[in-house]
């Protein structure tokens, strides 16, 4: 039998953080493009900090726009907070706690500093990154962040209780967190399936089914038209560029490359396109997808696309996923058909190329 690593430690250090800090409040802060596991580990945290006497913000800078988060916000009732693009207030918030993220695929990090807001805690799942420096810090290798946060009400962080509303809909947030970051439990660690074990008791079985038969919506179906269309495969890579798209469409990216993974012949999907964001910028956006254990998305985002001026890579992920962001800086904006056209078919060649080497393919004419 696997041993699960004795993790009390972390629970009694994230426990003793939020000691004495009543009537405080936190600022939650959530991925730009929050998932379901993110907002299941950010409903937890405010739960284990409401039952202390801690007020919380549920925050994220991006938007929400797969229906199914939508529709898991809307029946679990959770409260988020787009923030736009004003300022942050000094004074509104004692402390800054991330979830599901260390800062890098959050756009109002600069914001939190410009309004002098401490980072408190972040608890992730991914790769370690240095971007903040928090009080406390909880990085593990596990298939779900909310594996960590049910590790943490297991071991005394919160008494769930099924006669409790709330308590049923976090547990439900939780197992669905769980259960979608882990591809229906197929990349689960044995943390998860503990997990997943321990909260199973306390969920709204009917809700968590209704969360999951959401349809996708007629866009998404014609953004995973175009990603089959524009696909190239070679030596099991399925790469596929699907040119501009509305930032509300932003999550058909990794919904193509999900399906685009489900091809025979493919083990790794790489799914991206030019994202227009509100503000008037733009960037390459792009998602991966992988069956194959060896191939690790982290390293190799990092190694095919490298990093910006300032240091920080393009891109990342974890044992099955990663994403990537390229900003277009000087070129992004609206521009004539012409030019647009340009601006994707340079970055579009120049991005295969790069997975091209990466892979060790020499691009041939066919893919003119
Ligand atoms: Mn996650």
């Amino acid at each position: 039998m696997v041993e699960i690593e004795d993790t009390t430690k972390q629970t009694q250090e994230f426990l003793s953080l939020l000691e004495g800090r009543e009537g405080e409040t936190h600022a939650i802060i959530l991925q730009d493009f929050p998932d379901p596991d993110a907002i299941s580990c950010a409903f937890a945290y405010r739960l284990i900090a409401e039952e202390r006497g801690i007020e919380t913000d549920l925050i994220y800078g991006g938007r929400v726009s797969h229906q199914e988060n939508i529709a898991m916000i809307n029946l679990l009732n959770i409260e988020l907070i787009e923030w736009g693009q004003e300022a942050i207030p000094s004074g509104k918030y004692d402390g800054s706690v991330f979830v599901d993220n260390q800062g890098t695929t959050v756009n109002l990090v600069d914001r939190l500093d410009a309004a002098g807001v401490p980072s408190i805690a972040v608890v992730d799942h991914h790769a370690k990154q240095d971007r903040l420096t928090p009080i406390f810090q909880d990085i593990r290798i596990v298939g779900a962040c909310a594996s960590i946060f049910v590790d943490y009400i297991s071991k005394g962080a919160l008494e769930l209780k099924t006669s409790k509303p709330e308590h049923r809909r976090l547990a439900t947030a939780l197992m669905h967190g769980i259960i979608s970051e882990t591809g229906s439990m197929i990349t689960a660690l044995p943390l998860d399936f503990r997990a997943a074990g321990l909260i199973q008791p306390f969920i709204d079985n009917e809700l968590l089914v209704e969360i999951l038969h959401q349809q996708r919506s007629h866009r998404v179906m014609e953004i995973i038209r175009m990603a089959l269309e524009n696909r190239v495969i070679r030596e099991g890579y399925c790469f596929s560029g699907i040119g501009y798209l509305r930032s509300s469409d932003r999550d058909a990216i990794p919904q193509a490359a999900d399906f685009l993974l489900t091809e025979a012949t493919v083990h790794t999907a790489i799914v991206y396109g030019m994202v227009s964001h509100s503000h008037g910028g733009e960037s390459i956006n792009g998602s991966l997808r992988t069956t194959e254990v060896a191939l690790g998305p982290d390293s190799f985002l990092k190694d095919a696309l490298g990093k910006m001026e300032s240091g920080t890579f393009y891109g990342g992920g974890k044992s099955t996923a990663g994403g990537f962001s390229i900003p277009l800086g000087f070129l992004s904006g609206q521009d004539n058909s012409k030019l647009s056209h340009l601006k994707w078919k340079a970055y579009d060649e120049k991005i295969r190329k790069k997975f091209f080497n990466k892979i060790g393919v020499v691009e041939d004419k066919e893919d003119e």
